[in-house]
């Protein structure tokens, strides 16, 4: 692996956000791409303290830091992934209900912007009223959500239950660590993304 995103894994990890943000400035001078920084360094980071966690060797303190170092080494790239297209589309977006994961959210949000959408990021612990009521009055093309916990995934089936009632036809795209294509089918989502990137693609044929 290239030095740098080798060292970025290791700040992210140690939760260290002013080297990560360092490290990430140095990786855009050094012409590496946003992409590349994110899912060859950072978000393997992330993959390895939730591992971490999962074995018991790793605590919720930990994730924490390490959350927070990615959140900052992310605000650094926001700046290398804005596109040049403008308004291909309003996209409304948040984390459901119970669930307070921010960062693969604001990642979709990030991908987004940078493809040209307009993205209304209702945050984390969304519940199923707030994002009717933010369908009703902002009229999205497409709704996201996103759920990093086997509880919290079930109210993704809530919330498009709740649109589809005055809104047969609307596009809601899911997503998250626990979220799986059969999953998004079973539930009646218009859509499945893997990861950030993935969801514009899903975005952009959904559109088409
Ligand atoms: Co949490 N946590 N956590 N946590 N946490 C997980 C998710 C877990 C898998 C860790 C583990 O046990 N291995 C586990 C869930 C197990 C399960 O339910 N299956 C877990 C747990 C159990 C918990 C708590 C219950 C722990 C506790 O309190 N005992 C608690 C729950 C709090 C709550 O929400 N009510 C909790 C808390 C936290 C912190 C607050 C400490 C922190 C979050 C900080 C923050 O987000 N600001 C945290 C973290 C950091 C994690 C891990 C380690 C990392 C998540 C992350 O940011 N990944 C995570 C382990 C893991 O996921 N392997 C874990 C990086 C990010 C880029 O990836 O979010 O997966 P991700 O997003 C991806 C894709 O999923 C996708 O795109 C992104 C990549 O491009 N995606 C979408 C996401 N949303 C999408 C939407 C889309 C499309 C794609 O369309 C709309």
């Amino acid at each position: 692996m290239i030095k740098v995103l080798e060292d970025i894994n290791t700040a992210v990890k140690s939760g260290d956000d002013e080297k990560t943000v360092q490290l990430v400035e140095k990786a855009i001078r050094e012409g590496i791409e946003p992409r590349e920084i994110l899912e060859a360094s950072m978000m393997p980071a992330m993959e390895e303290i939730g591992s971490r966690f999962a074995l018991g060797e790793a605590f919720i303190p930990e994730l924490i830091v390490a959350a927070y170092a990615m959140e900052q080494g992310m605000a650094c790239l926001k700046g290398s992934m804005k596109g040049d297209i403008k308004n291909r589309g309003k996209i409304v977006l948040g984390t459901v209900e119970g669930d307070i994961h921010s960062i693969g959210k604001n990642l979709v949000r990030m991908c987004m912007e940078g493809a040209g959408y307009e993205v209304i990021d209702l945050g984390e612990g969304v519940k199923t009223e707030k994002f009717v009521e933010a369908y009703k009055s902002m009229k999205p093309d497409i709704l996201g959500l996103s759920a990093l916990l086997s509880s919290t995934m079930l109210y993704m089936k809530n919330t498009i239950d709740a649109i589809r009632v005055f809104d047969p036809a609307a596009r809601i795209i899911v997503g998250g660590t626990p979220v799986t294509q059969e999953f998004a089918d079973k539930i009646g989502a218009s859509g499945y993304a893997p990861d950030a990137f993935a969801s514009v693609q899903c975005v952009q044929s959904l559109l088409e």
